[in-house]
């Protein structure tokens, strides 16, 4: 090799230069070295120390990573064990799932060392640490928006919070594979599996006895092991598509399919009320045609709509209660001309996904009508509004009662579930809702005595009440939503509050499930916040407490929410299932050894209340995500529309 023509390259030749003989003693080394080092020119000497010093910098910057990363390596090891055992919740700091092929092969060190180059090594223990146990523990969506460095808060699937440099200790020692967080990740996993699959097995049992004894009919009569009759239109099936769908029941959807596409017609002579049959019927055909892209769903969506609109040919355009779909003709009810608040404001979703699947505007612009009459009538409360409004005049009628319950209640739930499924755009629907929430505040929250529940009364002429309805128990669910979509914080606060009110409706009773309707006591020195009329004792297997557990549970992970949801599951189990088939209302949840069956399974109880409970119980938040669907006051998912803009 020829050295380079350059005079600034530095040429060093240690041994055997010159014609000086081997001498190794200590002595001759030393000076030999600093003679050649004497001989070097200035520029190749100060070179060298220049590149000695360039050697010690780096080797002193390279020494805290190389450490770190030698005295890592084990529990790096273990780390990446337990994360391919488990499925990751926080897939981005874990390694992707192999799709096919051959199994991965252990990770090389070199892997390692790359990826100890995304961040400083105490940063990097915290990432990993958190996708590691997020399948132990939960962490808070707050703590997810904190900025890396600032502590955050886990919540383990008992509801303990632990502190997370107690798991930093536990991980640097060395903890093993079954330590007690992973073993609580597996017993989580597990509960979330069994609990799923209990819900499959109540809706088995439900449709076992619907099978057998209604099939085709409106409701299970399962102690008398017949069915009732309400609109002749198979509702309990209808009502019950998508939740099969969503809970994977392939079989049984099959069947009802069938059914749907051979026997069901709506041709028929019949009265329906158009609420119930608009978020029951048209709500269920539209979402399962959604959820399964099957037009049969759409088609017979599109014949009961179309059906359904003789009910807004009245004076005012506030529509009937009441149509026959057969004849193509509406009435209000016998005894009087009014229609209820709820009803006539409550049908909005359904109507507007008709016209968007449709391009037929008919079915929006009627209902928007109802929506811009109500926002303008004198007669409410802050916000609140009556209960009943006349179809001739389109006034509100039967003024000054205001509740959240019966007759009003999805009024509220429709103001802002119709503004999440138009892209958040329409401000009279918001500024109505945020109205509506400080109306309730002023003038419909109290605490009761003695332990301080948060509950919704109701106003009648100026005078409070204490009664709430279970109906109400909506609310927390619907407060919720609206926190996740940017309405105020404190409206998830208030949701907080009346969630745990509406559990304590369950849990102190003594069969564990909630009446109909409670009172409230607010006077000192009362010995229980809760009474039951003798009147309200009934249970009818309702939903909206479980509704609102699983929004609650899906935006706080919140593990009590989902425990909660375990007793309600297993006391409907224990009182309310029928041997042969079927679930009943009963008429005593005060009364565990006779409830008192009442011989009927409501529609939504399959509709709603098993498909709430089966999504609260699952940790898939894609699973109908609330980001993509708004469901409609029957349960029924409907999509978000796509922005357009
Ligand atoms: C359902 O039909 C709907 O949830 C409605 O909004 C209220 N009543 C029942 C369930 O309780």
């Amino acid at each position: 090799m020829h050295p380079p023509p350059r005079q600034d390259y530095v040429s060093l030749s240690l041994a055997g230069q010159g014609g000086g003989g081997y001498n190794n003693s200590k002595q001759w080394r030393r000076q030999s070295c600093w003679r050649k080092w004497k001989q070097l020119s200035r520029l190749q000497r100060s070179l060298i120390l220049f590149i000695l010093v360039l050697m010690f910098i780096c080797g002193m910057a390279t020494y805290p990573t190389v450490t770190e990363h030698l005295r890592g390596l084990p529990d790096a090891e273990h780390d990446i064990d337990s994360n391919s055992v488990l499925r990751p919740a926080i897939p981005h700091v874990l390694p992707e799932p192999v799709k096919q092929g051959r199994p991965p092969l252990p990770e090389q060190p070199s892997q390692r060392k790359l990826s100890n180059k995304r961040g400083p090594p105490v940063l990097q223990n915290r990432l990993q640490r958190k996708g590691n146990t997020s399948d132990t523990v939960v962490v808070d969506k707050a703590a997810d928006s904190k900025k890396e460095g600032e502590e955050e808060p886990i919540i383990s699937w008992r509801g303990a919070v632990i502190d997370t440099e107690q798991v930093t200790e536990g991980t640097k020692d060395g903890e093993k594979e079954d330590s007690p967080t992973n073993q609580e990740a597996i017993i989580s996993k597990e509960s979330e599996t069994s609990r799923l699959e209990t819900v499959r097995e109540s809706f088995r049992h439900a449709w076992k006895g619907y099978k057998d004894f209604a099939w085709g009919h409106d409701e299970l009569r399962p102690i008398s092991k017949s069915y009732g009759e309400w609109f002749g239109l198979g509702l309990t099936l209808i009502d019950a598509l998508d939740t099969m769908w969503i809970l994977g029941l392939k079989e049984e959807f099959e069947e009802a399919r069938t059914w749907v596409a051979t026997e069901l017609t709506f041709n028929k002579n019949v009265d329906v009320n158009l609420f119930e049959s608009t978020i029951r019927i048209l709500g269920g055909l539209l979402s399962t045609y959604h959820l399964t892209g099957d037009t049969l769903f759409l088609d017979k969506a599109k014949d009961i709509g179309s059906r359904l609109m003789p009910a807004f040919n009245t004076p005012s355009k506030i529509p009937y209660s009441d149509v026959n779909i057969g004849k193509g003709t509406a009435h209000p009810p016998r005894w009087t001309s009014d229609s209820t608040v709820a009803e006539v404001t409550s049908i909005q979703l359904e109507f507007r996904e008709l016209s968007r699947l449709t391009q037929d505007p008919q079915y929006e612009a009627a209902v928007a009508e109802v929506m811009n009459q109500v926002h303008k009538l004198d007669g409410k409360l802050d916000g609140l509004v009556p209960m009943f409004i006349n179809t001739n005049n389109g006034q509100f009628t039967h003024q000054g009662i205001y509740t959240l319950g019966a007759r009003a209640d999805s009024y509220y739930e429709y103001l802002l579930k119709q503004w999440i499924q138009g892209g958040k755009k329409d401000n009279q629907l918001l500024e109505d809702y945020l109205q509506a929430i400080e109306g309730i505040k002023k003038n419909m929250l109290q605490k009761s005595s003695p332990n301080g529940l948060t509950f919704v009364g109701e106003v009648s002429h100026g005078q409070f009440s204490t009664k709430m309805d279970h109906l109400v128990c909506f609310l927390p669910g619907t407060l919720a939503l609206g926190a996740h979509n940017g309405l105020p914080a404190d409206h998830m606060d208030l949701a907080k509050e009346l969630m745990e009110t509406c559990y304590q409706m369950y849990a102190q009773m003594e069969t564990g499930l909630s009446p109909e309707i409670v009172h409230f006591n607010m006077h000192q020195g009362s010995i229980r916040d809760i009474d039951v009329k003798l009147a309200d004792r009934h249970n009818l297997l309702r939903p909206e407490t479980v509704e609102s557990l699983f929004y609650l549970y899906r935006f706080t992970k919140d593990l009590k929410y989902q425990q909660w949801g375990w007793e309600i599951l297993k006391n409907f189990n224990k009182y309310t299932k029928v041997s042969s088939g079927g679930y009943t209302s009963i008429n005593n949840v005060r009364d565990p050894d006779y409830p008192s069956p009442q011989d009927k399974m409501e529609s939504f109880f399959l509709g709603e209340t098993l498909k709430y409970l089966y999504l609260l119980f699952s940790d898939d938040p894609d699973l109908i995500s609330l980001d993509q669907y708004v469901f409609n006051t029957e349960a029924h998912p409907l999509p978000i529309w796509p922005s357009t803009a």
